[in-house]
C-alpha cells in the first residue's frame, strides 16, 4: 500500500514537473556578449519560466568571435554544454561595426579572465540556426536579441516564412526619449539601423524594451551586497561583473547600473514587470543628427495632405497600425529582486 501511494507521488511529482517545463517559454537569446549581456544569459539560464533552446551571438560590443569565446565560457560556467551556441554576422549590414570595449571592458566581459569553455560551439551560422528552430517549432519560440540586430534581419531577409511563425520578439533596443550613443541614438539600434527597420517592421509581436526603462533599472551596491552574501561559480562571476559596472557608473555620478540586457529577458520572464502602450515605431535610417532614432509614433495617426494647386492641404487623418509595445516604464525593484534571487547561490 505505501509502495502505491509513494508511486502515485512520484508519478504526480513527474506530471506536475513536466507540466511547469511545458508551461515554460522557448527563448533564443540574441546576444553580443558584453557585460549586461553576461547578466541577461545568466538570468535566463536560471529563469524556470525559460527555456533558453539556444544562443545566438552577434557583433557588437565585441567582434562575433569575442563574443563566441564569451558565450562559450559562460555556458560552460554554467555547465550548460547541452545549449547550442552559435556564431552569426560579422559585421552591420550596412555599416562599419563600432565596438564597445570602452564600456565592457577590453574582453567585453569586464576584463573577467573565465576558465577555457568545456562546450563545444554549434557550427551553424545564427541567422540557419533560429530559422531551423523557429520552423522546428512554430508558434513557440520567442526571440530575445539583446544586441544589434543584424542576425534577426538576416533571418528575415533568409526565410520571410519564420516571421508568423515566431510567438513573439522582446528586443533591448530603441529609445523614445533620446539616445545613449549620442542625443538620439541607443547603441543596439544605432549599430545597425537597417537591420533595425527590417525587425521593426516585420510584422510579428514585437516589444521594445529600450533606453527610457533600462535607466529606471539600476543595479545599485544594495543589490551587489545580496549578491555577495551568496556564492557559486556564477554568482561570483555576476558579482564580479556588477562590480565593475557599478564602479564604473559611479564615475558617471550614477547611483547603480542600468540592467538594459536583463530587463529585456525579465520582460520575457514577466511582461506585467513594464508598461508598455502599443505604438507604431520606425527606425531613422538618415537623419543627419538622427541615424538609428526610434521614431515613435504616440497618437497612432499621421495627418492626411493632399495637393491642391501649388500647396497641400490638410483633409484628415490617417491611422497608422502600431508594430511594437513600447515600454515606458518597469517595476524597477521588483525586478532587481528577482534578478538576484535567481542567481544567488548559483
Ligand atoms: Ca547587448
Amino acid at each position: 500500500m505505501q509502495n502505491s501511494v509513494g508511486l502515485c507521488l512520484l508519478l504526480l511529482s513527474g506530471i506536475l514537473m513536466s507540466a511547469a517545463m511545458g508551461a515554460s517559454k522557448k527563448i533564443i537569446l540574441d546576444t553580443d556578449p558584453g557585460t549586461d549581456d553576461a547578466m541577461a544569459m545568466m538570468l535566463a539560464l536560471h529563469s524556470p519560466e525559460l527555456d533558453l533552446r539556444a544562443i545566438t551571438v552577434v557583433a557588437g560590443n565585441v567582434t562575433t568571435a569575442q563574443g563566441l569565446d564569451n558565450a562559450m565560457r559562460m555556458v560552460s560556467l554554467a555547465n550548460r554544454c547541452d545549449i547550442p551556441v552559435a556564431a552569426g554576422a560579422v559585421h552591420p549590414l550596412l555599416q562599419r561595426l563600432i565596438t564597445a570595449e570602452f564600456w565592457h571592458g577590453k574582453n567585453g566581459l569586464a576584463n573577467i579572465e573565465l576558465p577555457p569553455s568545456k562546450c563545444k560551439p554549434s557550427e551553424r551560422f545564427a541567422p540557419d540556426l533560429i530559422i531551423q528552430m523557429v520552423h522546428a517549432s512554430p508558434q513557440a519560440i520567442t526571440l530575445v536579441p539583446v544586441g544589434p540586430l543584424t542576425n534577426i534581419a538576416l533571418a528575415v531577409l533568409k526565410d520571410p516564412s519564420i516571421v508568423p511563425l515566431v510567438k513573439e520578439v522582446v528586443l533591448m533596443g530603441g529609445s523614445i526619449s533620446g539616445g545613449n550613443v549620442n542625443a538620439a541614438a541607443e547603441a543596439n539600434i544605432y549599430n545597425d539601423p537597417e537591420a533595425a527597420q527590417i525587425v521593426l517592421q516585420a510584422g510579428w509581436p514585437l516589444t521594445m524594451v529600450g533606453l527610457d526603462v533600462g535607466d529606471k533599472t539600476l543595479l545599485s551596491k544594495k543589490y551587489l551586497a545580496q549578491l555577495g552574501q551568496t556564492h557559486g561559480p556564477v554568482n561570483d562571476f555576476i558579482y564580479r561583473v556588477a562590480k565593475y559596472l557599478i564602479d564604473l557608473s559611479a564615475q558617471f555620478n550614477s547611483p547603480g547600473t542600468p540592467m538594459y540586457d536583463p530587463l529585456a529577458v525579465g520582460v520575457a520572464i514577466d511582461s506585467g514587470l513594464v508598461k508598455a502602450p502599443e505604438m507604431h515605431v520606425d527606425i531613422e535610417t538618415r537623419g543627419e543628427f538622427t541615424r538609428g532614432e526610434t521614431v515613435a509614433n504616440r497618437h497612432g495617426y499621421v495627418e492626411r495632405n493632399v495637393l491642391h494647386g501649388d500647396r497641400y492641404v490638410i483633409e484628415g487623418l490617417d491611422r497608422v497600425i502600431p508594430n511594437a509595445k513600447v515600454c515606458v516604464d518597469v517595476e524597477a525593484e521588483r525586478f532587481l529582486q528577482l534578478f538576484v534571487s535567481r542567481l544567488r547561490g548559483r
